[in-house]
């Protein structure tokens, strides 16, 4: 690599910052069961304190994203207890997110419900995790609606779009400057007939309707098979409204898969498509980039480790792109050579770069490594099997 692309692959890492789930260190699994992990996290003190290994280890991950209900079950009274957890560990709590798909209440969906009052109890759970946000220092409030119906001719589908639009503008009224509504779409589950918010036309259009603050959120997990992710992400960056991704990977459907592990070639179009667009504006998009993972088989921090080295991997390649000469080639319509020009990138290696960079940063040269040796993994497993051992892993 020539020592050009070495300084732009440093420059851009030491940027890259990649926000962690404190639901990707619990005990998940599938509809069907769990299964318990002896070293899973089982309080939001062990989701902070794994969230910092990771940290230690990449140094790229100085944020935990929070699910209100299942990390701060009494809500605004739990700030003070989070702040003290930030401070220990040295990791800021990062987006917030609302729990509105659980509660026996959102049977028929939570802002979309013909039910006025369960419309007004999601509103106001989301009007409480903008307070928590706000009081967390944190900036982003991110509301996955799993809004929908089963079956044709149950719903209005008209009508829960006007609640959605009604219920959205409330919540960003709400805002204080600088905050931001992230608005996640998914084409389906747990609704199988229609989603509420089932693509990012409909997120965008509902972002616009609610105000300034509002933006897209783009779970790449969250796409019919085939589908064309990088261009959603060009559109988005186009219109100014791309506000985040949660990364995961799939091979079917909302499967929650480490990073780049089926398909590292779509991350990478994905973030060539980003810093594209950096090299053309000379600016550099507001993107939260998070990590939406559920590891049910695999180590839960050493899952979430490859998950983040791969991100800066593929992100790192698409810096060798030369730009100027791929805008010309597609100008042209140099097919071959254009696609050559953005596949040649795709198969440099970057690692050796990134060992030095970690080096030079004072990071461990190989994270998934030094996590190993640090003997944090068998620590937990011994200090958290008993409780894990009682834990459920039944669904019913
Ligand atoms: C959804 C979606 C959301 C996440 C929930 C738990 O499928 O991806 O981002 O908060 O799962
Ligand atoms: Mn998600
Ligand atoms: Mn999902």
């Amino acid at each position: 690599m020539k020592d050009k692309a070495v300084e732009a692959v440093w420059k851009a890492l030491d940027q890259f910052k990649i926000e962690l789930p404190s639901w990707g260190f619990a005990n998940t699994g599938t509809r069907f069961g769990k299964f318990i992990q002896p070293a899973a996290a089982t309080t939001i003190e062990e989701k902070f304190s794994d969230a910092a290994q990771v940290h230690a280890a990449t140094g790229a991950c100085p944020t935990l994203a929070l699910h209100v209900q299942w990390d701060m079950p009494n809500g605004l009274q739990n700030v003070g207890e989070v702040e003290k957890l930030a401070t220990r560990f040295a990791i800021r709590p990062g987006s917030i997110n609302p729990n509105i798909f659980q509660n026996q209440e959102y049977k028929y969906g939570s802002l979309g419900n013909p039910d006025p009052d369960i419309r007004k109890m999601a509103i106001r759970h989301i009007l409480e995790c903008v307070a928590i946000s706000a009081a967390l220092r944190s900036r982003d409030i991110s509301p996955w609606f799993a809004d929908g119906s089963n079956y044709p001719g149950t719903q209005n589908i008209r009508e829960r779009i006007g609640y959605f639009e009604e219920g959205l503008k409330e919540i960003h009224a709400a805002l204080e400057p600088g905050q931001r509504l992230l608005i996640e779409y998914k084409p389906f589950e747990p609704a199988f007939y229609h989603t509420d918010i089932a693509d990012w036309g409909m997120a965008f259009l509902l972002a616009k309707e609610a105000g300034r603050q509002a933006f897209v959120l783009v779970d790449t997990g969250h796409h019919y098979q085939a589908q064309n992710i990088e261009q959603i992400v060009a559109w988005l960056l186009h219109h100014k409204m791309m506000g985040g991704f949660h990364f995961n990977d799939r091979r079917y459907a909302d499967d929650d898969l480490t990073l780049g592990s089926i398909d590292p070639y779509q991350v990478f179009r994905i973030f060539h498509e980003i810093n594209m667009f950096v090299w053309e504006t000379q600016s550099v998009p507001d993107i939260a980039y998070m990590v939406d993972q559920s590891h049910n088989l695999k180590g839960k921090i050493e899952a979430m480790i490859q998950t983040v080295c791969t991100a800066q991997e593929l992100f790192a390649r698409t810096l060798l792109v030369d730009h100027e000469r791929l805008a010309k080639l597609q100008r042209e319509c140099s097919l071959v050579d254009a696609e050559e020009a953005l596949r040649g990138a795709f198969w440099q290696d970057v690692r050796p770069a990134i060992r030095e960079w970690r080096k030079q940063r004072g990071l461990p040269e190989n994270p998934l490594q030094a996590f190993r040796m640090s003997g944090y993994l068998e620590q937990i497993t011994r200090e958290r099997s008993e409780k894990n051992r009682g834990a459920s892993a039944s669904y019913a």
